[in-house]
C-alpha cells in the first residue's frame, strides 16, 4: 500500500490502463485531478461540448480496442454525456464516464449544479458506483474499466468531489483481461454439425468480429464452406469487401446481394452478433431473412441470444475462438471438403447485378450534384486503409452500399442509437488512434450543426488533423423524405438555411472547400489527407424528392388520421 491522495489514485488508475487520453471540458469539480495529468502522461482534450467528448472517447475505444475516458463537471457537464454515452452503449464500445458530483455532504440538498446524476446513466451503462469513501477512489475506478471492456459497454465513476481530496493508502494495478472461450464442446459439436450438412450456409459477419480480431479466421471459416458472407447493419468492416465471398451489409440502405444471398440460406451462423431487430428489417422491398433458416448465434454476451430471434444454436463464446474451434471440428469432419464452384459463381453473380444497378442508380442526372453519384467518387477517392465515422442521415445512410472495407475498426457507424452529431466526435477520437490513417467523419448538413461545426474549433486548437465531410443539401433530408412520402409535401421544421461551411471552417483556422461538382471531389480529399490539417469538405449535393433514400422508419410510419374539423383538411385524400 502507498500513501496518495484519492486525486493520484485515480490518475495513477488510468495510467495503469494505458490511458493517453481524456476527452472533456474542464470543471473546477475536478481540478485536483486534472492538475496531474500532463506529468501522468495523460493528454486532455478539451472540447467545445461534453457531447463530443464522450463520442471522441467512443471513438477512441472503437479504433484501440482498449477503454477510453472522458470527465465532465458535475451536473451540466456530465448531463451532456448521457446521449453520447448511450450511442457508446449501443456501438458496445468500452467508454468510462468519470462523473464528479457534488460534495458528500451536500448530496441531495439542492446545492449548486446538483440533482442525482446516477439514474442519468443507468439504462445505458454496464456498471455505474459512487465512490462512497476517497480511499476506494483507485478500486473502484479499476472496477470501472474493467467492466467497461469485460462487458464491452460504457461504465459510469460517480466522485463526490470532495472525495478527489484526502490521505489515503491504496494498491495501484491493472485489470484483468478476461478470455470468454470458443463454447462448450456440445455447442461446437451441434454448431459444426448444422454447418457441415447445410445445403446454403451463410455468414452473417457482426461487429463481435472486429472486436476479438476475428476476421482471418472468419475468412478461413467462410472458404471452407463456401459460405458467402454478409456484414450486419453498420458493421461494414466485419469482413473484408474485396473478398469473393464478400457480399455486403445488410439492412437499412445496404447491399441487395447480401439481401438475396442470405434470402437462399438454410443456416446462418450470426456471428458476433446480437442480431439487432431493426437491422435484419425488410428493405428495397425484399423480404430477405430466411425465416425457416436454422441460427448457430455466437455473442460474447448470453443476453443477446435469442433475444430478438429464436435461434437453434445459441452460444456465448468469442467469435475468433468459436471460429477456430467450429473449422477444427468441420476439417474433422471432411477433411477434403471442396470449393462449391456454383455458389461462388452465385455469389459473383449477385454482387455483379447489384453493383450495376447501383452504378445505375449513381449516374441518374440531376442538376445539382446527386448524393450517390458524389458517394461513389468518394468512396474510389478515400483511400483504403482509412478510418470512416457515419452519422445519421439520409445521405449518410447512403454511405452503406458504396463504402467496403479491408479490415476491422475502419467503420465507425452510428449504430442503433441513430443520433445525428455523432461523426465528428467519434472521429476526433479515432483519429488520435490512429493518427497515421485518414480519418473521415461524414455527416449531413443539419447533422453537421448539432456536433461537428463547433467542435472544428476542437480539432484547431488540439490539432487532429480529421477531415469533415457534410453532405450539403439544405435540409434535414432524411425527415423531410417522410412529409414527402407521408404529409404531401407539408414541410415544417425540415429546411435549412446554412451558411459557408467551408468559409467558417477558414475563419476558425481549419482547411475550407465547397465542392459542387463530382469531377472535383477526388482532388479535394487528396488535398485535404495531405494537408495533414482539419479540413471541411462542404459538399452541395441534391435534395430533391427523387433523389432520397426510402424513408428510414417504413416500418413504423403511418398515412396521417385528423378527426378534429380544424386539422381535416390535412387528411390523405
Ligand atoms: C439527435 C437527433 N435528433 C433528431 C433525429 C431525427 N433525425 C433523423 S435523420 C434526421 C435528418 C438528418 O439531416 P442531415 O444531417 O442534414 O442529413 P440528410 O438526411 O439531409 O442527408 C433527423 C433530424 C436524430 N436521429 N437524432
Ligand atoms: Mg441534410
Amino acid at each position: 500500500m502507498t500513501k496518495m491522495t484519492p486525486s493520484e489514485a485515480l490518475v495513477e488508475t488510468m495510467v495503469a490502463e494505458e490511458v493517453k487520453v481524456v476527452f472533456g471540458i474542464v470543471g473546477s469539480a475536478y481540478m485536483d485531478a486534472l492538475d496531474l495529468f500532463p506529468d501522468a502522461g495523460i493528454r486532455f482534450v478539451s472540447v467545445a461540448h461534453e457531447q463530443a467528448a464522450a463520442h471522441a472517447a467512443d471513438g477512441l475505444a472503437r479504433v484501440t480496442g482498449k477503454p477510453q475516458a472522458c470527465i465532465a463537471q458535475n451536473g451540466p457537464g456530465a448531463a451532456n454525456f448521457v446521449s453520447a454515452i448511450t450511442a457508446a452503449y449501443w456501438a458496445h464500445s468500452p467508454v468510462v464516464a468519470i462523473t464528479p458530483e457534488t460534495g458528500s455532504k451536500g448530496i441531495g440538498t439542492g446545492g449548486f449544479q446538483e440533482l442525482d446524476q446516477m439514474p442519468w446513466f443507468e439504462a445505458c451503462t454496464k456498471y455505474q458506483v459512487r465512490v462512497n469513501r476517497p480511499d476506494r477512489m483507485a478500486e473502484l475506478a479499476r472496477r470501472c474499466f474493467y467492466i467497461a471492456k469485460s462487458e464491452c459497454g460504457p461504465t459510469q465513476l460517480n466522485i463526490p468531489r470532495d472525495y478527489f481530496y484526502g490521505d489515503i493508502d491504496c494498491d495501484l494495478y491493472k485489470t484483468e483481461d478476461v478470455t470468454r472461450g470458443a463454447g462448450s464442446e456440445a455447442d461446437l459439436e451441434a454448431a459444426a454439425k448444422l454447418l457441415a450438412e447445410a445445403k446454403y450456409p451463410v455468414i452473417l459477419a457482426g461487429g463481435g468480429i472486429s472486436f476479438s480480431d476475428a476476421v482471418n479466421e472468419t475468412k478461413e471459416l467462410a472458404e471452407y464452406l463456401t459460405a458467402p458472407v454478409i456484414n450486419s447493419y453498420l458493421h461494414n468492416d466485419s469482413f473484408p469487401a474485396e473478398h469473393q465471398l464478400a457480399t455486403g451489409p445488410i439492412g437499412y440502405c445496404g447491399s441487395k446481394a447480401a439481401m438475396r444471398t442470405v434470402a437462399k440460406a438454410d443456416v446462418v451462423l450470426a456471428l458476433g452478433s446480437r442480431l439487432g431487430p431493426f437491422g435484419t428489417l425488410p428493405q428495397y422491398d425484399i423480404e430477405y431473412w430466411p425465416k425457416d433458416a436454422k441460427i448457430i448465434q455466437v455473442d460474447i454476451d448470453h443476453r443477446q441470444l435469442g433475444l430478438s430471434r429464436r435461434v437453434e444454436v445459441p452460444i456465448a463464446a468469442d467469435a475468433r475462438e468459436f471460429a477456430v474451434q467450429v473449422l477444427a471440428k468441420l476439417k474433422n469432419i471432411d477433411p477434403s471438403r471442396k470449393i462449391d464452384e456454383k455458389r461462388l459463381e452465385d455469389v459473383k453473380k449477385e454482387k455483379a447485378v447489384w453493383l450495376d444497378e447501383l452504378d445505375e442508380w449513381s449516374n441518374s442526372p440531376s442538376k445539382l450534384m446527386h448524393p450517390r453519384m458524389f458517394l461513389k467518387e468518394l468512396s474510389e477517392a478515400v483511400p483504403k486503409n482509412a478510418i470512416v465515422a457515419t452519422d445519421v442521415g439520409n445521405t449518410c445512410s447512403m454511405c452503406n452500399s458504396y463504402f467496403g472495407f479491408e479490415g476491422p475498426r475502419q467503420f465507425l457507424a452510428a449504430l442503433s442509437w441513430g443520433n445525428c452529431g455523432i461523426a465528428y466526435g467519434v472521429g476526433m477520437g479515432a483519429k488520435m488512434g490512429a493518427p497515421d490513417k485518414p480519418v473521415l467523419a461524414m455527416q449531413g448538413d443539419g447533422s453537421f450543426g448539432i456536433s461537428g461545426l463547433s467542435e472544428v474549433m476542437t480539432a484547431v486548437r488540439e490539432e487532429i488533423p480529421l477531415i469533415a465531410v457534410v453532405f450539403n443539401n439544405n435540409q434535414w433530408g432524411a425527415e423531410k423524405k417522410n412529409q414527402i412520402d407521408y404529409y404531401k409535401d407539408r414541410f415544417v421544421g425540415t429546411n435549412l438555411k446554412n451558411p459557408d461551411f467551408a468559409q467558417i471552417a477558414k475563419d476558425m483556422g481549419a482547411l475550407g472547400f465547397r465542392v459542387e461538382d463530382p469531377k472535383d471531389v477526388k482532388e479535394v480529399v487528396n488535398t485535404a489527407i495531405e494537408s495533414g490539417k482539419p479540413a471541411v469538405i462542404d459538399a452541395i449535393i441534391d435534395g430533391a424528392a427523387e433523389v432520397l433514400a426510402e424513408p428510414f422508419r417504413r416500418d413504423a410510419l403511418k398515412m396521417p388520421v385528423r378527426y378534429l374539423s380544424k386539422y381535416k383538411h390535412l387528411n390523405d385524400k
